[in-house]
Parts: structure tokens; sequence; C-alpha cells
């Protein structure tokens, strides 16, 4: 299956600057991704097995691009725009923007690469840095799990450092589609829970307001009798 450039396919390239800010189309919720990690991770394998459910041996490191899938997750639509990064984790401008426009992040390391999975915390400390938030939704990913016998990483490890980051946890195998979808779709959940809190104190916050409006007005109105 093709990835870009086909009108009416619902799986198109997109700009990954672009819309940005836009959280629907055609009346659809929106769920800005991006995949992070340390390059030969799997971003790109992880993503492309996602969208087009093929594994490709080799894929230019060097981009980095953005792709929209449609799927139903929890009997309700989404309109997933997933950026797949590229090239180091330095402090671009780039970086910066989508790391401030990103919805939820997918922090992937290799189980057969140590220093990937030392660097994960460093994604995380990147996206509060710029975000000035700890409550940013996030999946932790060990991928390359079908590499048993080439393990640097040991699960407990990967699970360890997901309680650290408060968020769901999964080793899977782009190769094999191994707990691919589960990644993706944990994501938008964890997208969905935080919103719902937001919107919950939110709500909260509003009464609050009211309640201390309604009593204002009453003791007003009580002071002024009592003057007249
Ligand atoms: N065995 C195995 N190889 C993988 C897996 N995921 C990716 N790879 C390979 O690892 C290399 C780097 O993958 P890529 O997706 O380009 O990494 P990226 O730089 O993080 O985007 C490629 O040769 C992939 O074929 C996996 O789950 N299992
Ligand atoms: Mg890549």
């Amino acid at each position: 299956m093709q990835i870009s450039g086909h009108e009416g396919s619902d799986i198109r390239m997109v700009q990954a600057t672009e819309n940005q800010r836009q959280t629907t189309r055609g009346g659809q919720r929106i769920y800005k991704i991006v995949v992070l990690g340390d390059g030969g991770v799997g971003k790109s394998a992880l993503t492309l097995q996602f969208v087009t459910h093929s594994f490709l041996e080799y894929h230019d490191p060097t981009i980095e691009d953005a792709y929209q899938h449609q799927a139903v997750i929890d009997g309700e639509a989404a309109l997933l725009d997933i950026l797949d990064t590229a090239g180091q984790m330095e402090f671009t401008a780039m970086r910066d923007q989508y790391t401030r426009c990103g919805e939820g992040f997918i922090i992937c390391y290799s189980i057969t690469d140590r220093r990937s999975f030392e660097e994960a915390v460093e994604y995380k400390n990147q996206i509060e840095r710029v975000r000035h938030s700890e409550n940013i939704p996030i999946v932790l990913v060990g991928n390359k799990y079908d590499l048993e016998h080439q393990r640097k990483v040991a699960t407990e490890e990967g699970q360890s450092l997901a309680r650290q980051l408060s968020c769901p946890f999964y080793e899977t195998s782009a190769a094999l589609r191994h707990f691919v979808d589960d990644v993706f779709h944990a994501l938008v959940r964890e997208i969905r829970k935080k919103e719902k809190e937001r919107l919950l104190v939110a709500e909260k916050v509003k009464k609050r307001r009211s309640m201390w409006r309604r009593l204002r007005s009453v003791l007003r109105f009580i002071f002024r009798k009592r003057r007249s």
C-alpha cells in the first residue's frame, strides 16, 4: 500500500509542521502523535507497520515523515497524525516546534541497545522542558523483542522506567507486528484520559467560580438592604 500522495486514500503523507494546531478535520478528532527515540531503534519500522501493515528491512534514517491513519479505538473513530522523527536529539527549532504541538509521544528504545534505553528518559525530559508539564501522554516502547538473543535491556528495567514516567509500557516487534497496534491505541487512550481529567478540573473551577459569584451577589444584596 502506498503511503503518500494519493487523494481519496485514507493514508496520506501530510506536512509535518502544518496544521499542528488543528484538532479536528471533517468533524473528526485528530490525535497528533510524535514518535521519538534514538536512531536505529525502529521508529520508522513501528510507524510503517502500524500504517501499512508491512515491514521494511531498510528505511532511510534521515527521513522525517508524517502519516495520517484512521482507526477505531474503543468504538470511537480517531484520525492519527503520526510524525516519525529522525536525526539526533539536538535541540533544533523544528524539534521544539513538534514537541510543543504533539499531543502524545511514543518514546522508543531497542531492547538490543542499552544506550537507546538510557536516552529514553532524556526524551521525556525534553518534552517536560518544552511543555512545562509532567502530565503529557506518553507510551514507552522497547522494540525488537524478537531479537531475544541480543537483548541488553531486561523487561523489568523497561517496566520500572515506565513506572517512573507514569506511562504504559510495551515490548514490541515491528518485524513480527507484535503489540504494534497496542502501542498506538494505548497512546490515544492516554490522550483521551488526560483530556477528560483536564475537562473535569476545568468544570470544577467553573462551578467554584459561579458559586463564589452567587455568594458575592447575595452578600451585596444583604448589605444594601441593611444600609437602606
Ligand atoms: N529484528 C528486528 N529488526 C527491526 C525491528 N524494528 C526495526 N528493525 C530494523 O532496525 C533497523 C532500524 O529501523 P528503523 O525503523 O529504520 O529505525 P529508526 O531509525 O528508529 O527509524 C532496520 O534495519 C529495521 O529493519 C524489529 O522489531 N525487529
Ligand atoms: Mg526512521
